[in-house]
């Protein structure tokens, strides 16, 4: 197979399982059009250069962007700077950054700095306060670059109902914060954000998220609820940066390179394993933060919201798919193509992966954690919406918002224990702080330091957290649809 016959076959599939939620005909209709020029920022107003003595550091400017996932086939979304992903933004640890926000569509937007410990005024939630940047307006942002490592920036705004905002657009980019400390121990980095598009409302089992029955379930009820599932959000389309697999330019290396691989998935309602055939990743990094435990897995788990970093050495010379494990989400554009020097018109190489099972805790450490001054215990739960309805969620009994539930003392150590009496699993994030893991499904680990974790379906998991970053603080689940209808909650400072 090569790579032309990928994409058609990729369509193939998309024409096939989801034809009746695609516009008709809608591959073979698109001409192609080439990607325009992205527009000229007018100048930053001339007061504000003089209000902050400069120009800002970077510049983002929301607006609709045209996307060519492969040839003829073209998405329009929103995105920053006509980017999908949007700018990289790299900068030193501790480095004061200012960033102008540029808001050139008809709705408010926030830009959310996940993994950053910036106050609830910056850190663009607006359950927390943060002002929005109005349509058609600026913001101006300023702020510390911390803590170190791979973080990502993200519209935060409601989509609810409308697939075509938030994080169902490609309002996402790389924000990589350098260590003083990186020993560069790699030839080449790579940035690589899984994403789907085009969303849209099915019954249909997605079955990613589903429980694996060989899990440990330590919530599953007794009685299994008889309530049909609502509508979930679906994709038939699907790529990593903005390339469908075999569609943009192969990831070229050599033999014996060692490639750093910055792994995001932006995506707004998926969780991902990636395999690479005939190569392992060194996880070095979870959710941006170095794990005491690397170690080396054939597939990498990675949920919404979540970063990877990886070190794959290049030790197997040919032409090879890095893919989605699943086919139906591979053929359908989540792939790219790895390629040695070398090789002449060689076909790329897919072979299934064995299936492995999530496990955080291979990346810890065995070491004590000290008591909590408080635990507390969460409660996920789902209320079906029924065939025609949208699954409503509850922390605790009850949707967002909560009044004055979650109440931190500042410097306080608290361990969050979360129940996820649901059967789909969650990337539960905490806007502005890191957790540390305590304990996944029963077993004990110590050391995974995340801002984002994934209980399984019917799992459970405790993390702990020192109340170190004083303000509004928004815990949500990462996947869109689930933190609109409910599955959120803020934490205070008393
Ligand atoms: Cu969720």
């Amino acid at each position: 197979m090569n790579r032309r016959d990928f994409v058609r076959l990729g369509w193939a599939t998309v024409i096939g399982a989801g034809a009746g939620k695609l516009r008709p005909a809608f591959a073979e209709s698109l001409p192609l059009r080439h990607v325009p020029t992205p527009p000229q920022p007018p100048p930053v107003a001339i007061s504000e250069r003089k209000a902050t003595g400069r120009a800002a550091d970077f510049t983002l400017r929301i607006a609709p962007a045209m996307v060519e996932l492969a040839p003829q086939v073209v998405i329009s979304t929103i995105g920053y700077n006509n980017k999908v992903p949007g700018p990289l933004l790299r900068m030193r640890e501790g480095q004061p950054v200012t960033v102008d926000v540029v808001n050139d569509t008809d709705v408010p937007e926030y830009v959310h700095w996940h993994g950053l410990f910036v106050p609830s005024e910056v850190d663009g939630a607006e359950e927390e306060g943060t002002p929005a940047v109005p349509p058609h307006g600026r913001r101006h942002y300023q702020f510390v670059a911390k803590p170190a490592g791979s973080r990502w920036y993200h519209s935060h705004a409601a989509a609810m109902m409308d697939l075509h905002r938030g994080t169902y657009t490609g309002q996402f980019g790389f924000f990589m914060i350098d260590s003083a400390n990186d020993p560069g121990l790699y030839d080449q980095e790579v940035f690589l954000a899984l994403r789907e598009w085009e969303p849209y409302l099915t019954t249909m089992d997605q079955d990613e998220g589903r429980a694996d029955p060989n899990d440990r379930m330590p919530e599953k009820p007794a009685t299994p609820d008889p309530r049909p599932n609502g509508l979930e959000v679906s994709a038939p389309l699907y790529s990593i940066n903005d390339k469908m697999l075999g569609a943009g330019d192969p990831l070229r290396v050599q033999s014996g390179q060692r490639i750093l691989m910055h792994l995001l998935n932006a995506s707004a309602s998926q969780i991902h394993r990636l395999a690479l055939p005939g190569h392992k990743f060194q996880v070095i990094a979870l959710d941006g933060n170095t794990v005491p435990s690397p170690q080396l897995v054939s597939v990498i788990h990675i949920a919404p919201g979540e970063r990877v970093d990886a070190i794959v050495e290049m030790n197997q010379p040919g032409v090879w798919i890095l893919g989605e494990l699943r086919d139906v989400a591979r053929t359908s554009g989540m792939g790219i193509v790895v390629e040695y020097a070398n090789q002449g018109q060689q076909r790329a190489i897919w072979l299934p992966s064995p299936s492995t099972r999530l496990d955080y805790t291979i990346f810890g450490k065995t070491a004590p954690h000290p008591a909590p001054d408080q635990t507390i215990d969460m409660v996920f739960e789902k209320v079906p919406g029924g065939p025609h309805g949208i699954n409503r969620w509850l922390v605790n009994g009850k949707e967002y918002p909560h009044e004055r539930e979650f109440v931190l003392q500042q410097g306080g150590r608290y361990r969050l224990v979360f129940h996820n009496r649901s059967d789909d699993s969650h990337p539960l994030h905490m806007h502005r702080h890191l957790f540390e893991l305590v304990e996944l499904n029963g077993k004990p680990t110590a050391g995974i330091k995340k801002d984002t974790v994934i209980v399984p379906a019917f799992g459970r998991a405790a993390v702990d957290l020192i109340a170190d970053q004083p303000g509004l603080t928004l815990f949500h689940c990462h996947i869109q649809q689930h933190m609109d209808f409910g599955f959120m909650a803020l934490f205070r400072y008393a």
